[in-house]
């Protein structure tokens, strides 16, 4: 099973972070990592403690000989912020933001101070998600599985993408500000993330996710928690501020009927094709073949320079909540995540239906898969007998 901890405070020395269950044998050095968390700390609505972290990571297990070893991967991600940090006498925090984790924290674990939970809810951790997901996206990869991911709203900006393929609208948001794949909604996206950052206040939006190339059969309807459906939602709604996520079609189910809201089967050239994606890639469960797309609803962030009606816990006295440095609009970073996230389901799904203990016996089973040619199928024509 592959399964990941992340350790570490916002403005402690650094993350802390192990894969384990990772196969040996593949090829993993630190420059793998620099492109995901480069990614994650650009993008219009980012922060002022974004111009302060280079979230360089540094491997200290499992890989050896430039390869790994199937021991836990061990990875740390400084916290440059530290410095500033360290020996720090700071008034305690008494004002809980609204939104936020702070309230609720504290009243599970009766911190003293707010900033205790504080510390360790904010959105820093992600930079370590970002590094086990750029693993696992190199697992995939090796198997031509691709995520993407893109912004299709902020606020009440909308994008067009009339006419993009889903490889199209993720190579644009590589080249938009608002990583958005619609220059016009671009711009009046950082415009309006100008108009909150003067106002003090933050924007939600919603990213879209794709994985291409994903072979049916990861997953499984027999049981609840190995839904794939189910993995990526746990996955997906950790990530904080988001609020709701969709598969394909997802709300937009409602208003269809059964007999129009699925997904034609037809056979073309030997292959089971589909008409349609509305199912976004899942079916029961288990992915189907088609692209798998994820829709994530972000709040805007709990932090903002206007501040929100709340209660002084020290003298009991109304009060408003209190800025902390923060983002303004943390959706274009966010879906680096969702990536990183997305792919951590995703190979881990896939090392359980190749399993294997190194890359070169995934490799090999990878090659039998069932895919979806008709002559790949075991359908019989002979009557079945159920509890003979
Ligand atoms: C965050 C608040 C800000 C963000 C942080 C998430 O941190 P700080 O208070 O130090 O400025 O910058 O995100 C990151 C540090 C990061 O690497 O993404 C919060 O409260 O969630």
């Amino acid at each position: 099973m592959l399964r990941f901890l992340t350790a570490g405070e916002s403005h402690g020395p650094s993350l802390t972070l192990i894969l384990e269950g990772f196969p040996a044998g593949m090829p993993l050095d630190i420059q793998d990592l620099a492109a995901d968390l480069g990614r994650r700390q650009t993008g219009a609505g980012s922060g002022d403690r974004m111009k302060i972290e280079d979230d360089g990571a540094r491997i200290t297990g499992g890989v050896l000989a430039g390869h790994t070893t199937g021991a836990p991967v061990a990875i740390t991600i400084p916290n440059k912020d530290f410095i500033s940090w360290e020996k720090k006498v700071i008034d305690p925090m008494s004002i809980p933001r609204p939104g936020h984790a702070d309230l609720a924290a504290a009243l599970k674990y009766g911190y003293p101070d707010l900033r205790l939970g504080l510390e360790r809810s904010s959105a820093r951790e992600t930079a370590a998600r970002v590094a086990i997901g750029a693993i696992c996206r190199k697992l995939l990869l090796r198997y031509g599985i691709s995520i993407g991911s893109y912004i299709s709203q902020i606020a009440s900006v909308r994008a067009n993408f009339t006419g993009k393929t889903l490889e199209e609208r993720i190579r644009q948001a590589e080249e938009s500000a608002a990583r958005c794949p619609d220059p016009e909604a671009t711009r009046k996206i950082l415009q309006a993330i100008d108009i909150a950052a003067n106002a003090g206040d933050t924007l939600g939006g919603v990213i879209e996710l794709a994985a291409l190339n994903v072979p049916p059969g990861l997953g499984s309807h027999v049981h609840w928690d190995r839904r794939l459906s189910s993995r990526l939602a746990q996955a997906l709604m950790s990530i904080p501020a988001i609020k709701a996520m969709e598969i394909g079609e997802g709300a937009g189910f409602v208003s269809g009927s059964g007999s129009t809201s699925h997904d034609g089967i037809k056979l073309q050239d030997g292959r089971l094709e589909r008409t349609s994606n509305h199912a976004g890639g899942l079916e029961g469960g288990i992915s189907n073949g088609e692209p798998i797309l994820v829709r994530l609803v972000m709040k805007p962030i709990a932090t903002t320079r206007i501040g929100s009606p709340s209660v002084n816990l020290i003298s009991g006295e109304s009060a408003v909540s209190r800025y902390e440095r923060s983002d303004v609009c943390p959706g274009p970073r966010a879906a680096v995540v969702g990536e990183a996230m997305m792919a951590i389901v995703l190979a881990g799904a896939l090392l359980e239906k190749l399993g294997g203990d190194t890359v070169s016996e995934m490799d090999q089973r990878w090659f039998q898969m069932r895919t979806g040619r008709l002559e790949n199928m075991e359908v019989r024509d002979e009557p079945t007998v159920f509890w003979p």
